[in-house]
Parts: C-alpha cells; structure tokens; sequence
C-alpha cells in the first residue's frame, strides 16, 4: 500500500531524487524546501510522470514557528506520516577553526541540528499516534571521522550521529525506527553551497574519481525504508569505492 514519505531539503540533491525515487513506487509525498519554484517544478514533474500526490511545503527548518505552523496542521489526509527523511542541511565554508566565520558555523549548527530537531518534533505526534513511523536521518562520513578545516560541519554531522542514536533509544516503546544514512562525497550541489557558489571549486571536489551521485542515496533511502516491518538498518555508512573515510580518497591525475 502507498505510504506518506515527507523528506526535508527536496529541492535539490538526495531530497529530490528521494522524492521521485518514492514517487515512482506509488507513495505519497510531502516535499519541502526554501526554493517554492523548485517544489513546484518537482510537484508537477510528479505528478505529470507517476501521477502521484505531492504536497509542497515552503519553510526554512531553522526557523522553528515556520516548521511548527507548517507541520502542526497538516490536511487530515496527510497526516499519517510513514517515512520522515530528515535531509535538509549544508556545509558552509571550509576554513581552519582560526579562520571560521560564526555566519557559517550558525548556519551549519541550525540546520543540521537544530532543524533536524524542529522538525522531528513537530512529526513525532503523528507517529506516537499510530504507534508507528520510520524516521531517517541524513548523516555523513563526515559525522564519523573529523577531516582537516571540517570543524564545525563535521560537529553537527557527529550531532545527527548521536541524535539518531539517542532518537531510536527513546522511541523503541513507541515501535518507531530510527536510521542513519552516512554517506561520504556525492557530487550534488552540496560543494557549490560550501564554497558559498564558487561552481569551480565545487567541481574539483568530484574530479579523478567518480563520485556517487542523489540516485545512489535515493535508492539506498528506499531501500532502508521498505525492508520488512520486524526490521531496522540503525546506520549505514556508505562511499563512492574511491573514498576509505571521510578524509582519505584514491584519486586519478
Ligand atoms: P544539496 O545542496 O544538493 O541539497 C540540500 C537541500 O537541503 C536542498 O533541497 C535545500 O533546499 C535544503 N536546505 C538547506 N538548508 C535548508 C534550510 N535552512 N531549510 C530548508 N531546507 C534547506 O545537498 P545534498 O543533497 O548533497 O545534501 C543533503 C543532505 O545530505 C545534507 O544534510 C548534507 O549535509 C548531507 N550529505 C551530503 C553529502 C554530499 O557529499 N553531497 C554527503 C553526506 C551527507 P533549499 O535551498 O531550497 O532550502
Ligand atoms: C558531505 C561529505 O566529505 O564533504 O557530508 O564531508 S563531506
């Protein structure tokens, strides 16, 4: 039967291919993002190609009375959420810690932490309802092993690593599992974000290997999400074949 899938961070990358990825099984999905257009555009891609049911929500996940008026009232219909894949979040700059901007280290510390945890908050009631749900959080290599000028993104990818740990203790009563996806470098427009647009430093972070790329995630997204029911994959660390951990890659040329 189709299930409800909300995946943060859909106009882009892993969120967007995750959400076509579900679409073209049959699922509903939600889909949010800050760029409206892009949700549009994939809201009418969906439905044009898997004639599936999309809804579009436009909200920054930092900003916490945005994902709680979003998420708090959402139509009857989709409220009984299956699958929360919490993807929305970003690197912004890599500096030495000497030579960090606060800008980017709070960018960093409130999406990928703060916001991960608005939103979970706002979705756990539907789940608690059911007694039932599977929230996937969206980690990285670099929340396993810290990487030289990596410091604070790699402190709140750590802060996913913890939180998927201590979320699947807390909500085990609940029959609600909890996962994390860590992967390592996918060519998406994640780098172009890091270099704050420098398109050409963001390519070379991709260049003498081949990278992975949203597809490969989407499917793995699915594939922990649609295992049998008496099943849980608690984490799952995942690399292009030319990458060993977060810092140490094989790379032509
Ligand atoms: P992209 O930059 O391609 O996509 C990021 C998505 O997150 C966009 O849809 C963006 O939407 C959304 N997002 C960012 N900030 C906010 C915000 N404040 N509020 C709402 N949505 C936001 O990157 P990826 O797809 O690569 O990254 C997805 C996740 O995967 C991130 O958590 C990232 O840290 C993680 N990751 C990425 C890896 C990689 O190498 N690519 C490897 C390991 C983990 P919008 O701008 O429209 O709001
Ligand atoms: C994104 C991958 O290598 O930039 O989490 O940390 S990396």
């Amino acid at each position: 039967m189709g299930k409800i899938v909300l995946i943060t961070g859909a106009t882009a990358g892993f969120g967007r291919a995750t959400a076509l990825r579900f679409a073209a099984e049959g699922h509903k999905v939600i889909i949010t993002g800050r760029r409206k257009e892009r949700l549009d555009e994939l809201q009418k891609i969906i439905k044009e190609e898997h004639q599936q049911e999309v809804l579009t929500l436009n909200f920054d996940v930092r900003d916490q009375k945005a994902v709680e008026s979003h998420l708090q009232s959402l139509p009857k219909e989709w409220q009984a959420i299956d699958i929360l894949v919490n993807n929305a979040g970003l690197a912004s700059g890599l500096d030495p810690i000497q030579d960090g901007l606060r800008d980017d280290w709070e960018r960093m510390i409130d999406t990928n932490v703060k916001g991960l945890l608005y939103v979970t908050e706002a979705i756990l009631p539907y789940m608690k309802e059911r007694k039932s749900g599977h929230i996937i959080n969206i980690g990285s290599t670099a929340g396993k092993e810290v990487y030289p000028r990596g410091n604070v993104y790699c402190a709140s990818k750590h802060a996913v690593d913890a939180l998927t740990k201590g979320m699947r203790i807390d909500l085990l009563p609940l029959g609600i599992k909890v996962t994390q996806i860590a992967p390592g470098a996918a060519d998406t427009e994640f780098s172009t974000v890091r270099f704050h647009g420098d398109k050409e430093k963001a390519d070379s972070v991709y260049q003498g290997y081949q990278p992975m790329t949203a597809d490969d995630i989407a499917e793995l997204v699915y594939y922990s999400a649609t295992l049998p029911a008496h099943l849980c994959i608690n984490d799952l660390v995942v690399t292009a074949v030319a990458q060993a951990n977060s810092y140490v890659f094989h790379k032509e040329g």
